[in-house]
C-alpha cells in the first residue's frame, strides 16, 4: 500500500453520495465523447466506440481510482473502458479539456490506451485482448526482481481491470499457471463479468469454472456478484427465494430485466418464480423495484471497495475480483445483447445530459473545486497522476565486442559468444536479463548461465 492510499481512504472517511456523482460524470463523459467523435460536424465519417462497454466499468474504475489507488500504483484498463480512463484523467486534472472532443482523431485521444500515442499515458498500453489482463502480473514479477537485486522502490500494487472475454484468451491461463508468477500478493485482476462480448451474452460463462481455474492455480477469488440493496432484500423473511430465482435465471434472462422497471418489471422477474419469490418482493414498492432487482455488486461502490480491500489483505498470492456488472449500465441502451458497438441517440443523449443535471453550456466542465466531488478529484488528482516523465540514467553499450569467428557460424552460436563478451562489463551484466525458455544449450544461453547463474 502505498503512503497516499493509507492516508487517503478510511472507510469511514468515504463520502459514498460524492463517489456516486464522480461516478456518473464520469459515465456520462465517456458517452459523450464518443458521442462527440461520431457527430462531428465537419465529417460524416463514423469512428465507432463503445459507450456500452464503458458503462459496465464505470463503477469498477470509480472505486478504484477514487477509494483505492496510490501514487505508486499501476493499472491496466480494460481497451473498451479507455474514454473512462481519459474522463478520469481530466477530472482530476491530467488531462486537457481540447482533447475530450479529439476522440479517435489524429493527434488526439486513442481508441484504446496508448503509452506512445496519448498525452495522459496510462501504464500499461492495451488493446489486443488478453495482453492487459496479466501485464500487470509480469510488471509485479519485473519489480520483485528490481527490489531483490538494486535498491527497493516504493511498495506499488500492480492491477488490471479486464473485460469477460479476455478470459478468452490462451496467455491468461498460461501466466496465472506459470511457476515464476507465484506468491505475488500486490497483484489484483478485477474482471468486468458483464456476460457479453462483440454481439451475443455469453451462454452460461461458467464464472465458477473460471474461479476454481484461479484457485486452483493459487489465487485468491473474491466475487462482487450481488449489491447491498440485494443482499438486504435476502436477509428479508424469504428472501432466500429472491437470491435462488435470480441464481437459477439464465445471463440472457437476467439482461433482458434490464429494460424494464415497475409493474413491467415485476411481471416478468416472476414469470418462472416460485410463489415465495413473489411474496418475498411484495413489500417492495414498483418505484424501487428495478433499484433491488438490478442491484449488481459490480455497480455498487461499497461492495467493490471492501471487494478491493479484502483482496488487499491477501498477502501471499495474487487475487481476481468476479464484478458481475451490465453492458449499458445506467444507459438507455442497457441490457441489449447487441449493444455492443451500439451509438446512442440525439435525443438519448440530450436525456442523459437532463438526467445528470447537466447543459449543453456545462457539459464538459470540471466539478467546481469547492463541491466535496470536486475536492475528491483534486485529492485523487495529485495523489496519483503523473509527474512529467524524469530522463532514465544511460548505460552505454558497446557497438563492437571484439568476438571474431574464425568459421562461419550460426547466428545462434554468435549470439551464445557475443552475450559473454558483454557480460565482462560488470555495470552492463547487472542489467542483463536473459528471457528465454529453460532451455540453455540449443539456445547457446550455456556460457552465459555458466558466469552469471539463472
Ligand atoms: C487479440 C485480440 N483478439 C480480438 C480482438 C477483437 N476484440 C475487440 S473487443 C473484443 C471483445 C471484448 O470483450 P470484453 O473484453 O468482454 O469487453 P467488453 O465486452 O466489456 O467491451 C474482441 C474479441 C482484439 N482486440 N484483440
Amino acid at each position: 500500500m502505498t503512503s497516499e492510499s493509507m492516508t487517503r481512504s478510511p472507510k469511514a472517511d468515504i463520502d459514498f453520495a460524492a463517489l456516486a456523482i464522480i461516478e456518473k460524470r464520469l459515465l456520462w463523459l465517456s458517452t459523450r465523447m464518443i458521442d462527440h467523435a461520431n457527430k462531428r460536424s465537419d465529417t460524416e465519417i463514423k469512428v465507432g466506440g463503445h459507450q456500452a462497454s464503458c458503462a459496465s466499468m464505470a463503477t469498477i474504475m470509480t472505486a478504484l481510482w477514487f477509494a483505492h489507488i496510490g501514487g505508486e500504483d499501476k493499472v491496466a484498463v480494460k481497451p473498451h473502458a479507455s474514454p473512462l480512463y481519459h474522463s478520469i484523467k481530466y477530472l482530476t486534472g491530467e488531462l486537457d479539456r481540447s482533447y475530450l472532443s479529439m476522440l479517435r482523431q489524429l493527434g488526439g485521444l486513442q481508441a484504446y490506451p496508448s503509452r506512445t500515442k496519448d498525452p495522459d499515458v496510462a501504464d500499461f498500453s492495451t488493446g489486443s485482448v488478453g495482453l492487459g489482463a496479466v501485464a500487470p502480473l509480469f510488471s509485479a514479477a519485473t519489480r520483485r526482481y528490481v527490489d531483490d537485486h538494486f535498491e527497493t522502490r516504493p511498495p506499488a500494487r500492480f492491477v488490471a481491470i479486464a473485460g469477460d472475454a479476455e478470459l478468452d484468451e490462451g496467455n491468461v491461463w498460461e501466466a496465472i499457471a506459470d511457476p515464476s508468477l507465484q506468491g505475488l500478493g500486490n497483484v489484483m485482476l478485477v474482471i468486468d463479468l458483464n456476460r457479453q462480448s462483440l454481439d451475443r451474452i455469453i451462454p452460461g460463462i461458467q464464472a465458477k469454472r473460471l474461479m476454481s481455474f484461479f484457485r486452483d492455480a493459487g489465487w485468491h477469488v473474491a466475487e462482487a456478484k450481488y449489491g447491498n440493496r440485494l443482499l438486504d432484500a435476502f436477509d428479508q423473511p424469504g428472501g432466500e427465494s429472491i437470491r435462488e430465482h435470480i441464481d437459477q435465471m439464465s445471463n440472457e434472462e437476467y439482461q433482458s430485466l434490464f429494460a424494464y422497471a415497475g409493474a413491467e418489471l415485476r411481471s416478468r422477474f416472476l414469470a418462472n418464480a416460485v410463489p415465495e419469490v413473489e411474496t418475498a418482493i411484495s413489500d417492495i414498492p414498483d418505484d424501487e423495484l428495478a433499484s433491488v432487482v438490478q442491484n449488481l455488486g459490480g455497480h455498487d461502490l461499497k461492495v467493490l471497495i471492501d471487494t478491493y480491500r479484502e483482496c488487499e489483505a491477501v498477502t501471499d498470492r495474487p487475487s481476481v475480483v468476479f464484478a458481475y456488472t451490465i453492458k449499458g449500465w445506467g444507459l438507455p441502451i442497457v441490457g441489449d445483447p447487441m449493444n455492443h458497438s451500439t451509438l446512442m441517440s440525439t435525443a438519448q443523449i440530450d436525456d442523459l445530459r437532463r438526467e445528470i443535471g447537466l447543459t449543453s453550456k456545462n457539459e464538459w466542465d470540471r466539478f467546481d473545486p469547492t463541491t466535496p466531488e470536486g475536492t475528491i478529484c483534486a485529492v485523487v488528482g495529485a495523489a496519483v497522476n503523473n509527474e512529467p516523465p524524469q530522463s532514465r540514467p544511460r548505460l552505454e553499450v558497446p557497438v563492437e565486442t571484439g568476438v571474431r569467428h574464425k568459421a562461419k557460424v550460426s547466428t545462434q552460436e554468435a549470439f551464445g559468444r557475443i552475450i559473454v563478451a558483454l557480460g565482462r562489463d560488470e555495470a552492463l551484466a547487472d542489467r542483463l536479463v536473459t528471457v528465454s525458455p529453460d532451455v540453455s544449450v540449443s539456445t547457446s544461453l550455456g556460457g552465459w548461465i555458466n558466469t552469471h547463474g539463472v
